[in-house]
């Protein structure tokens, strides 16, 4: 089952943390599903849960492994719990997951990112140890979100080959909770907010199962605490006196608390963190509260050492740090959905998210046994022509499709209500060159508008092979995001000093759409440490320079209303001779420290306003 609401304890709720070192095997053979392991495992290792099984061992057939893995663990279910729902939730399972608790299923998922639940009443037993098991699988395909392909070699080895430039860690990724609900309770909450001069506006919408003789009633809470307004029943409208908005850089909350009661007795209650501001695109320009935004910021990954895209609080907090310190705005959560505790601190922080589904990696890599060596080489002879294109798929356009809007949907339920997400950006990079990309693209957005009660603008990034006037998923977008790399993939090196003027070029083209452009990545591999004059690719001159380029082309540029450097910090990804030990296009180390570049960016940032 689904389970959109963070978890968080109230007097009616309880939320117990079950993550820690659980027991894990990985399933070498793929013996496990016939073998009955969901009863219980023998011969484990021990895991860390949350995190990215692939960099703990020193094993690289663990860390390479395609297939199942397998995690267990025991909990205990008070005997309080009896009259209560009892679920077991998932942060998220990468890229799949069954759960089984006394050898019962009790859950399933399919997509790496979201979070998912699973019932244990009919299961469980009450003032006892339970044992739960969970199979992990991290097998991609051509219709998989992200998209992917397995490779088997003649020793029978099969390797997981990810369409996109990130390594494909897998696991437990979040924070793994029970949860003990009351049987009638509040199970969504949905807020629009708006406001007229110092006038703010909160719109709720709650689905509950309200007991027959029970009210339900909300309170908005300020951020000291203070009650500022009330309402009652399932949707109304609340006002909100000299209304303290929220802004980049300064998140403001307001809470929403929502109590259902009966005789004076509260059966269940749920606070929301609210944000009130408005967002919308109008001519050229992102309107964030009627004024016109300017991002300034990085693509990102969850990625650090060891942990790999396991959760850490302590790699958010510093990595919010940095942000602030470098004078960012924004992020886009490139190339999937990051953990609900990082949205919040978002919110929290005033940090602007483009937020992104996991839709990376959409381009026919089949004909090329998934490798990026080869695609790489055909797209740079400019010859997508020479294979079917990926929306030409019939597999794309049905089992595909479905995924990718399964994935659109689960975002937006999740993230619907986080003041920090300004705009969703439904793919990165996929191959828009052909009829069949326009048409795809066009129930996609369609079917993603429909699912976003806040009506936030609608992108998706664009690919250096599908520039103005070839790609035909631009027109559905309400923002046009490009990833370019004038002065590194093409025109690198000497060259590069006339890297700006052929992105200027193409920049004003793309401005006669009359919409808002971002360019969410550009970048220059760059190894911390490497000091060359004159400067020399990989070297952090180089990094400097060729931003330079970059930024001239922005400056120029009218419709342009934000810059996210590709990346915020060096991360893994698969390895081959494209990158040393991971890409390296940092302004920061994977560890968080400065380069060079991040120095520059932050004394171009601070004088940049983020509205102007
Ligand atoms: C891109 C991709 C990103 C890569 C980046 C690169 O266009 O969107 O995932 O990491 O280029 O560095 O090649």
């Amino acid at each position: 089952m689904t389970a959109f609401l963070y978890p968080q304890e109230t007097v009616s709720r309880r939320v117990v943390d079950i993550s820690g070192l659980w027991k894990f095997k990985v399933d070498t053979d793929s013996e496990g599903r016939s073998e009955g392991w969901k009863d219980g495992l023998t011969n484990t290792t021990d895991m860390a849960v949350p995190s990215s099984y692939n960099d703990i061992y020193t094993d690289k057939a663990l860390r390479d492994h395609c297939g199942d893995v397998w995690y267990q663990t025991e909990f205990l279910a008070p005997k309080e719990w009896q009259d209560l729902d009892v679920l077991v939730r998932f942060g998220s399972a990468t890229h799949r997951a069954i759960v089984w608790v006394n050898g019962e299923e009790v859950a399933s998922h399919e997509g790496g990112y979201m979070p998912f639940a699973g019932k244990l009443n009919d299961v469980v037993k009450f003032g006892q140890k339970n044992t739960l098991v969970v199979v992990v699988n991290n097998e991609l395909s051509e219709t998989t979100i992200p998209c992917g392909n397995v490779k088997q070699y003649d020793d029978g080895v099969r390797e997981v080959k990810p369409w996109f430039d990130f390594f494909n860690y897998s696991g437990l990724h979040r924070p793994v909770k029970l949860l003990a609900l009351p049987k009638q309770r509040i199970t969504d909450m949905t807020v629009l907010t708006d406001f007229e001069g110092s006038q703010g506006k909160v719109d709720f919408t709650i689905e509950a199962d309200i007991p027959a003789g029970a009210l339900l009633s909300v309170k908005l809470y300020d951020a000291d605490g203070k009650q500022v307004s009330q309402g009652e029943g399932t949707k109304g409208e609340l006002q909100v006196d000299n209304v303290n908005l929220w802004q980049p850089g300064k998140g403001y909350l307001y809470t929403l608390e929502a109590t259902i009661e009966k005789e004076g007795e509260i059966l269940d209650q749920y606070p929301l963190e609210v944000g009130i501001r408005t967002v919308k695109v109008e001519g050229t320009k992102f309107l964030i509260n009627n004024e016109p935004f300017y991002f300034k910021g990085f693509g990102k990954h969850e990625d650090s050492d060891h942990r790999g895209r396991g959760y850490d609080p302590v790699v958010n907090l510093r990595d919010m740090e940095l942000l602030n310190w470098i004078g960012a705005n924004s992020i886009r959560t490139s190339h999937y959905p990051y953990a609900e505790e990082f949205m919040q601190l978002a919110d929290r922080k005033g940090l602007v998210v483009i937020n992104e589904t996991p839709a990376v990696g959409q381009i026919n890599l089949l004909p090329f046994g998934g490798d990026m060596g080869g695609a790489f080489a055909m797209l740079g002879s400019g010859g997508s022509n020479q294979v079917q294109n990926f929306f030409e798929l019939d597999q794309v356009k049905s089992k595909g499709m479905e995924n990718h809007k399964d994935a659109v949907r689960e975002l937006i339920q999740r993230d619907k209500n986080h003041a920090c997400v300004v705009m969703w950006s439904i793919s990165n990079e996929p191959d828009t060159t052909h009829e069949a990309a326009g048409e795809y693209f066009g129930e996609v957005f369609d079917y993603a508008r429909s699912q976003d009660p806040q009506n936030r603008p609608m992108t998706f990034v664009n690919v250096l092979v599908a520039p103005h006037g070839k790609c035909k998923a631009a027109q559905h977008a309400d923002v046009i995001c490009l990833n370019r790399y004038y002065g590194w993939y093409m025109m690198g090196g000497y060259e590069m000093r006339n890297a700006g003027k052929a992105f200027a070029a193409e920049l004003s083209s793309w401005s006669t759409e009359g919409k808002p452009i971002v360019i969410t990545e550009y970048g220059a591999d760059t190894m911390a440490g490497v000091h060359k004059l004159p400067s020399v690719q990989w070297s952090e001159e180089y990094q400097i320079e060729y931003l330079d380029q970059q930024h001239e082309a922005f400056d120029g540029c009218e419709a342009l209303v934000g810059e996210q450097m590709w990346n915020f910090a060096d991360f893994q990804t698969w390895e081959g001779i494209m990158r040393v030990d991971g890409n390296k296009k940092g302004a920061f180390t994977r560890n968080r420290q400065p380069k060079m570049s991040a120095h520059y960016l932050k004394s171009r940032w601070e004088k940049i306003a983020d509205f102007n």
